[in-house]
């Protein structure tokens, strides 16, 4: 009796391991193809041969045709689970675009939005100097990518190295003129962040 249900708690553990194994490399894919969806539609959709519309829209039939593996159920759940809700569909699901971050010129059609009073930019150390005597640039994308909480800008500072967070005193740069954007992901865009407007968080 003991070794039956020994044996039948051993299958439920396998059968348990099995499922996490799955889930594990489902995630893995999702998280592989998320990326790759990241640089078709942010920076580069000639690499699978599409094209984005001046919106940055792609039209999800024509995607799903271009990128190997790729179906509507995945796409689905990448959008629906992607951890920074990088991506949306069309309200009819016809077409797909990346909610911010990108390098080639599209108009997402944000409207202009009044900041909070102070936010952050999270970068690595070593680009402080630079930082510090020509404010924050746009570098390779549209915008200067800004957040409300440190935690996200330390986040992202760290994919570049030792984090460092400057705050950016956007409701001065409001009242001096400067426009604001808010993604549809909650992340605060600007066109830059010249230096008097930097604090570093120590
Ligand atoms: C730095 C990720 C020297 C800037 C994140 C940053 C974000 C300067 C780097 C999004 C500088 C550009 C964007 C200056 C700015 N001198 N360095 N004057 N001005 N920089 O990746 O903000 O995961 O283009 O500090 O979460 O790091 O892709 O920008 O370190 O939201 O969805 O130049 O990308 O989102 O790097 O990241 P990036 P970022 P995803």
């Amino acid at each position: 009796m003991i070794t039956l249900l020994q044996n039948f708690e051993v299958d439920k553990l396998a059968a348990l391991n099995y499922d996490l194994e799955e889930n594990l490399l489902e995630d893995r894919v999702l998280k592989a193809t998320s990326k790759f969806l990241s640089l078709i539609l942010r920076h580069k959709p000639q690499i699978v041969g599409i094209e984005l519309d001046e919106h940055g829209w792609a039209d999800v039939e024509e995607l799903i045709k271009r990128v190997k593996g790729l179906d509507l159920e995945k796409l689905e759940k990448i959008v629906e689970t992607d951890e920074k809700r990088r991506y949306s569909f069309s309200a009819d699901k016809k077409l797909i675009r990346a909610n911010q971050g990108h390098s080639i010129a599209v108009d997402l059609e944000l409207e202009e939005q009044k900041p909070p009073e102070i936010l952050y930019h999270g970068t690595a150390e070593r680009f402080s100097t630079s930082i510090k005597a020509q404010g924050l640039l746009k570098m390779s994308r549209q915008y200067v990518h800004l957040s409300d909480n440190v935690e996200t800008a330390e986040k992202v500072g760290r994919r570049h190295g030792k984090a460092k967070i400057f705050i950016v005193e956007s409701g001065k740069m409001f009242i001096d003129g400067y426009k604001f954007f808010f993604s549809v992901n909650g992340v605060w865009l600007t066109e830059k962040v010249p230096a008097k407007y930097l604090k570093e968080r120590f």
